[in-house]
């Protein structure tokens, strides 16, 4: 029996209702109904992780400076993030997921892709019954999962045939929402909304869009894609051309933690292992590769591995696991660098192969968590430069820009 192949697919995005202030109210009742503000503190040092739906409505948002949220509103509750009780409450979470279906991919400690096309009594997610899809019917036993498993927290859903949709339609009638897009539906739903709804458009692909009259996802649907070719690449024009027509064919991936990210080079002629100089280059180059790759896929890297081959053919792999996640080149870098003078012998033996993989990959930084950590900040603007410099890339083809390390390197030979 493999019906399943033919349905549509019913995909849906799950993401919990103000999360960390949900839970200290959970842990509190007392502060039901009022303005719970995580991170900072009420003299305003720190950074906002998130605020209740009460803060919300005095301005307060997740990642602005706890300085802002005091005066905005002052009679805030700022209350310290527990991280380990909200990791044992997202474990009940998606424990309740896995219990609906096998498909579960984790964005972060709070949100989740269900791929629950199979789920509905083996029948077809997108049959009507009394007036409603079985699939929503199935979101509902969900957010009432979650609710039992957690003691009373709350959750949105966003129902439709691919994870674009889903996640678009989650944050529409948060909280205790539940949004379905039907099949067919997705260009019509999406036309109204902000280009910046589309994944993958930042600040300043925003800008570029607005520059040319295109503010909402239905004017980026209607202009040829030649039009977006000129003013942002082919990659990242096809990219949002698709998304903008509500086309999104990336899969539900369960096992997130068990991909990488790498890639490696044989030499033509074997490096000495006393060129440093060329070894370092080539390293360089990699790991820009990888991190490069990382950024395309918004991933995260927890663990960096380096691989040697010698002369002999003889083949070794080192790892590291690093402080944060990273996408930049300079972690990613640094850590293969360490990597091959403090774990590698090679004697005598030349350099035969060398390659880079990002591993224990993640979807997010957690990086306003680690609210007073100088380096994440230096983190971030290294990320935000990188990315900046990836449109230009994707613009430009890959050779556009050459950091300063790879000048001069002509041996490395790609496989
Ligand atoms: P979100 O799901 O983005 O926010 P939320 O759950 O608080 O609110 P919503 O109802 O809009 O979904 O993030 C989940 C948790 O991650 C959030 O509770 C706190 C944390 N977080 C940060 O620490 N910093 C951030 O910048 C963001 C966006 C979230
Ligand atoms: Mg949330």
């Amino acid at each position: 029996m493999e019906p399943s192949r033919s349905w549509r697919r019913a995909i849906l995005h799950v993401d919990m209702d103000a999360f960390f202030a949900a839970v200290e109210v959970l842990d509190n009742p007392s502060l039901a109904g009022k303005p719970v503000i995580v991170g900072g503190t009420p003299e305003g040092r720190g950074v906002v992780s998130t605020a209740s739906y009460e803060a919300r409505r005095f301005g307060v948002r997740s990642a602005m400076p706890a300085a802002t949220a005091v005066r905005l509103c002052p009679q805030g509750i700022f209350l310290w993030p527990r991280m380990g009780r909200y990791a044992e409450v997202s474990g009940r979470v998606f424990k309740a997921l896995e219990e609906v279906s096998p498909l579960v991919e984790g964005l972060s400690i709070d949100e989740a892709f269900v791929d629950a096309t199979g789920c509905c009594r083996g029948a077809d997610p997108w049959r009507m019954e009394r007036g409603r899809f079985a699939i929503e019917d199935l979101a509902a036993d969900v957010q009432a999962r979650i609710e039992t498993a957690t003691g009373g927290l709350t959750a949105s859903v966003g129902i439709a045939e691919n994870k674009f949709l889903a996640k678009v339609a989650s944050d529409l009638r948060k909280p205790r929402g539940q949004v379905v897009v039907p099949p067919g539906t997705g260009p019509g739903f999406l036309a109204p909304l902000p280009v910046e709804r589309l994944w993958g458009v930042g600040p300043r692909t925003a800008e570029a869009l607005h520059g040319i009259g295109l503010r909402r996802i239905g004017n980026v649907a209607e202009t040829p894609e030649e039009k977006l070719q000129a003013l942002l690449g082919a990659d990242l024009a096809s990219h949002l051309k698709r998304l903008s027509q509500g086309i999104d064919d990336r899969p539900v991936e369960a096992h997130l933690e068990a991909r990488s990210v790498g890639r490696e080079t044989t030499f033509a002629e074997f490096l000495s292992p006393s060129d440093r100089d060329g070894i370092e280059g080539v390293l360089f180059a990699l790991a820009d590769d990888v991190a490069f790759r990382l950024r395309a896929d918004a991933l995260w890297c927890r663990t960096v591995q380096l691989k040697v081959r010698d002369g002999k053919f003889r083949t070794c792999t080192r790892s590291r696991t690093l402080r944060e996640p990273t996408q930049v080149v300079e972690d990613i870098y640094g850590a293969a660098r360490a990597l091959f003078s403090e774990r590698i012998r090679l004697g005598r033996e030349r350099v035969r192969l060398l390659g880079v993989t990002a591993s224990n990959l993640v979807h997010e930084p957690l990086r306003q968590l680690e609210l007073f950590d100088g380096r994440t900040a230096e983190r971030e603007r290294a990320e935000s430069a990188a990315r900046a410099s990836d449109e230009i890339r994707r613009k430009l083809g890959d050779g556009a820009i050459t950091r300063g390390r790879l000048l001069g390197r002509g041996r490395v030979r790609p496989r």
